[in-house]
């Protein structure tokens, strides 16, 4: 079946969600048959386990475009971002009006699984995450002097966040363990002198 998404006219995000300064969320960013789509994609990669340095994480990935090796330290040519990929990064880039993606990394959580707190590498610059198959809880915090600022999105199935400004760049994220197997596709556009 080929994926054809629903006509979305380019808009902002709506600002009233609160949270880190360049936070953005859009619920029903794809439609439930699209998400149904996008994941029998994902489950047909071939997804190995997550490496971060000796260690293996409970999340399974492939990468395109580019790939972060943790065991070396650097950026590193990955597969060409795929044709089935091609209309979802279309309408992301229209949407939110960004640079070209040219970073996707897709996930498969398995229940339990979650994500350390971390930015994202200095290589990338906007970060969007579509969250597909189910919830997590999104986890942003700020040093603060000796306080922490905190702040959580419920990022719900078939949502888009986005990350930049203050919220990429200062505020570190997580994702708490999931209640429920968990797939999501997080697109990445270069920082300028990587691109
Ligand atoms: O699965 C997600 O939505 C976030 C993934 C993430 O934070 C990462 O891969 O660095």
């Amino acid at each position: 079946m080929e994926l054809i998404f629903m006509d979305r006219t380019p808009s902002l995000f709506p600002p009233t969600l609160g949270g880190p300064p360049g936070l953005r969320y859009e619920p029903d960013f794809v439609s439930p048959a699209e998400e149904q789509e996008l994941i029998g994609q994902v489950q047909r990669l071939p997804l190995q386990p997550f490496q971060f340095g000796a260690f293996e994480g409970k999340r399974y990935v492939a990468s395109f475009g580019w790939r972060y090796d943790y065991t070396k330290h650097r950026l590193e040519a990955a597969a060409p971002l795929p044709l089935w990929l091609l209309p979802l990064i279309a309408r992301i880039e229209a949407f939110t009006r960004s640079a070209p993606i040219r970073q996707v990394l897709c996930t498969e959580y398995d229940q339990g699984a979650g994500i350390g707190w971390h930015r994202d590498k200095p290589h990338f610059d906007e970060v969007f995450g579509l969250s597909l198959a189910s919830q997590c809880r999104l986890r942003f915090r700020r040093q603060n002097g000796s306080q922490w600022q905190r702040f959580t999105l419920e990022a719900l199935p078939r949502s888009l966040y986005m990350m930049s400004g203050a919220a990429r760049q200062i505020w570190e994220h997580s994702i708490s363990p999931v209640a429920a197997r968990r797939v999501s596709i997080t697109l990445r556009t270069m920082r300028q002198s990587e691109a």
